[in-house]
């Protein structure tokens, strides 16, 4: 087989040697009943990196997401959230259905809520009529995946928790990729986190651990949580077992996340010097590099499947867009192999675009 570049995700990260050591020597217990230590252990560790209370391991980014709204938000009531945040464009389906919630999306700039349209969409509760939902709660996203992995910066959140705090509604972060967000502006991750209620983030993601993600928060908060965790079936057993790779995750790959965006600024540079392809720079700002190609008188479909043939993985984003995104495991030079062979799927289809395109 040929060489693979794998750029469709930063979940495609395998485990550490040291993570694999770490799960070997760990010590186990039943997570349910609260007595695995190595859980105990990460959990610790994870409220006090992002300066919360307490937190809770769950399985997928998916489930702390969807646990939170079903503990944050009484059935019916509204979740204002961007409009193409994962929450909202990727998970709406299973939170509407499992949550019985009202997900009222909101266009935002580079993935980013403008405050005054946060304000203007929260329903007012003098006027309010009983045929009208509740708004309950604001999300965010950070990074912002869709955007194209961008950073909502602390003083966009500030401004936007002002806006909540006013209305006694909670804010709510997707912090799947905060540490991306810190390390980016070279911040502790604790500048971000300071304005929320509450959040969850993933281990499984360029912090290269297997299995995981924490909903963080007040203790109050994290107790509601387990019930929630419970409903879904989320409580597990041994899980010191993932947890184990999760403490290396947060104690040691959280620097590396730079190299991740050093490549990444690489393949759009390049990327966006090619004929055909449209690539916004100001959207590279972390570790996603989304491009159009309509450009080449394809679609993203015909374009990522031409990539895929020869090794290089990606993912389309609607009709036009690709996406792309490094981690561990893609080196510098992977990064130059596979815009090798971009540049020359990108030529071909050039070649081989209609006559009455060109
Ligand atoms: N993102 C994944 C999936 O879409 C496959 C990806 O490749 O980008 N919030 C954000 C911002 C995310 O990007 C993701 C996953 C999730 C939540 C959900 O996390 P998981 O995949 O652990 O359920």
């Amino acid at each position: 087989m040929g060489r693979i570049v794998d750029l469709r995700s930063d979940t495609c990260t395998l485990p550490t040697e040291e993570m694999l050591e770490a799960t070997r020597y760990a010590e186990f217990g039943n997570d349910a009943f609260g007595e695995d230590p190595t859980v105990n252990r990460l959990q610790e560790l994870a409220a006090e990196k992002l300066g919360m209370e307490s937190s809770l391991l769950v399985a997928s980014g998916t489930m702390g997401n969807l646990i939170s709204m079903m503990t944050l938000v009484k059935g019916g009531d509204e979740v204002i959230v961007e409009e193409k945040a994962h929450l909202y464009y990727n998970e709406g389906r299973g939170i509407s259905s499992l949550a019985r919630i009202f997900l009222r999306p909101i266009r935002g700039h580079l993935g980013a809520l403008d405050p005054r349209d946060v304000q203007n969409a929260i329903r007012p509760i003098v006027q309010r009529a009983h045929d009208q939902p509740r708004t309950a709660l604001v999300c965010i996203e950070n990074t912002h995946n869709n955007a194209g992995g961008t950073v909502i910066r602390p003083e966009q959140i500030k401004e936007i928790q002002e806006v909540t705090h006013a209305h006694n509604i909670k804010l709510y972060l997707d912090g799947a990729r905060i540490f991306n967000a810190a390390v980016a502006l070279g911040v502790d991750v604790r500048e971000f986190t300071r304005y929320v209620d509450c959040m969850m983030f993933c281990l499984s993601k360029g912090l290269s651990a297997p299995v995981g993600s924490l909903v963080v928060g007040s203790e109050d908060f994290i107790e509601k949580a387990k019930w929630a965790r419970q409903e879904v079936g989320g409580a597990m057993r041994q899980a010191g077992i993932i947890a184990a790779s999760g403490i290396v995750a947060i104690e040691k790959m959280v620097d590396r996340l730079k190299d991740d965006h050093r490549n990444a600024r690489l393949l759009a540079e390049r990327l966006a010097e090619i004929e055909g392809i449209s690539l916004d720079m100001e959207t590279v700002q972390t570790n996603i590099v989304i491009f159009d190609v309509s450009g080449l008188g394809t679609d993203s479909n015909q374009f990522v499947f031409a990539l895929n043939e020869r090794g290089v993985k990606s993912k389309t984003r609607g009709k036009t867009a690709v996406r792309m995104l490094t981690h561990r495991g893609v080196e510098e030079e992977d990064i130059d192999y596979a815009l090798t062979v971009i540049e020359d799927v990108a030529r071909k289809f050039r070649k081989h675009r209609p006559f009455y395109e060109s």
